[in-house]
C-alpha cells in the first residue's frame, strides 16, 4: 500500500483530512461505502499534467455517502473535497468544504452547511448553534460565485493569510463538523413522503449547481477527459437520488 496522498499534501490539507476522519469516527456509526468500481484510486494525464485522486467513503444511519476525496496535480495544486450526502429522510443540511492550493498557500478555503428545505433556510437548531460562534478573523474573504445560492449564511470563503488563519480556518471547520454530527444523531428521521421528497429535491439542486464550478470540472477535463471528468462529477462528487 502507497503512502496515503495527505502525507504530499499541503499542511493544511493533511490536518483537515485527519480531523474530518476523526470527527466521523467519534460521533457517527460508520460503515463502509462501496465506491463505484475503478474510483478509488485514480491516475490521469491527458495533456501532460498528471492528476491523482483519492476517494475514501463510509456510510452513517444519518448519511447516504460521506465522500472524502484527495486529490494532487503535478504542477503543484494540492485540493481537498468533502460533502457528507444526508439519508434523504433526515432533514439535515448538506456539510461540504473544498480547500484548494499548493506551494504558494491554499488560494480557497471554503466550508458551509447548506440548507436543502423548500425556503433554503437552515433548521432552527443549526442557526442557534450556528450563531454562537465567535466571528471568525479571515482577513481575505472571497465572493461566491454566480451559482453559490446553495450556501448558507454562515459559508465560510476565504483565502486564509499566514499560519493563525489557517488554524482559525481548520478549528472553524471542526466546530461545523462536530456541531453537524451532534446535532445528526439526534435528529428523527422524517415519515411522510411528502417531506422526503422535498429533501430529495433540495439535495438535487444543491448538486446540479455545484456540477456548474468550471474551475473543478477544468482541472478533472485537463487529465481525464470531457466526458470522463462529467460522469465523475455527475456520479462521484455530486450524484443524488431521484
Ligand atoms: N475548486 N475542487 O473538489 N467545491 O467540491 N470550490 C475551486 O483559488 C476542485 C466543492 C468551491 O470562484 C478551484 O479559485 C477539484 C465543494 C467554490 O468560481 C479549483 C475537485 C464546495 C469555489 C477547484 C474539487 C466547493 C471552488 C479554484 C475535485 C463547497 C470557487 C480555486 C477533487 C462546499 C469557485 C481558486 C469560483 C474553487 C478544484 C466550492 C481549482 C478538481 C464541496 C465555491
Amino acid at each position: 500500500m502507497q503512502a496515503l496522498l495527505r502525507s504530499r499534501q499541503h499542511p493544511l490539507i493533511h490536518r483537515l483530512a485527519d480531523t474530518i476522519e476523526a470527527t466521523w469516527k467519534t460521533y457517527l456509526e460508520l460503515s463502509p461505502f462501496q465506491v463505484p468500481e475503478g474510483l478509488g484510486y485514480v491516475e490521469g494525464s491527458l495533456e501532460g499534467e498528471k492528476l491523482v485522486i483519492e476517494n475514501h467513503c463510509y456510510q452513517a444511519p444519518q448519511f447516504r455517502k460521506l465522500h472524502l476525496e484527495l486529490a494532487q496535480v503535478s504542477n503543484g495544486l494540492d485540493i481537498l473535497h468533502c460533502v457528507m450526502f444526508p439519508n434523504p429522510e433526515y432533514a439535515l443540511p448538506i456539510f461540504g468544504t473544498d480547500l484548494v492550493g499548493g506551494r504558494g498557500g491554499i488560494s480557497a478555503a471554503i466550508a458551509d452547511l447548506s440548507p436543502v428545505n423548500l425556503d433554503r433556510s437552515l433548521p432552527e437548531n443549526y442557526q442557534q448553534a450556528l450563531s454562537a460562534l465567535p466571528e471568525p478573523p479571515f482577513s481575505q474573504p472571497r465572493a461566491l460565485p454566480e451559482w453559490g445560492d446553495i450556501f448558507s449564511d454562515f459559508c465560510l470563503f476565504i483565502r486564509p493569510m499566514g499560519a493563525a488563519e489557517e488554524d482559525a480556518f481548520l478549528q472553524r471547520v471542526e466546530e461545523f463538523l462536530t456541531i453537524h454530527c451532534q446535532l445528526a444523531r439526534v435528529e428523527s428521521s422524517l415519515t411522510s413522503d411528502l417531506a422526503i421528497a422535498q429533501i430529495i429535491a433540495g439535495q438535487r439542486y444543491y448538486c446540479t449547481k455545484q456540477q456548474q464550478n468550471d474551475k473543478t470540472r477544468r482541472v478533472l477535463e485537463k487529465s481525464f477527459g470531457t466526458e470522463w471528468a462529467d460522469r465523475y462529477m455527475t456520479t462521484m462528487l455530486f450524484d443524488y437520488v431521484s
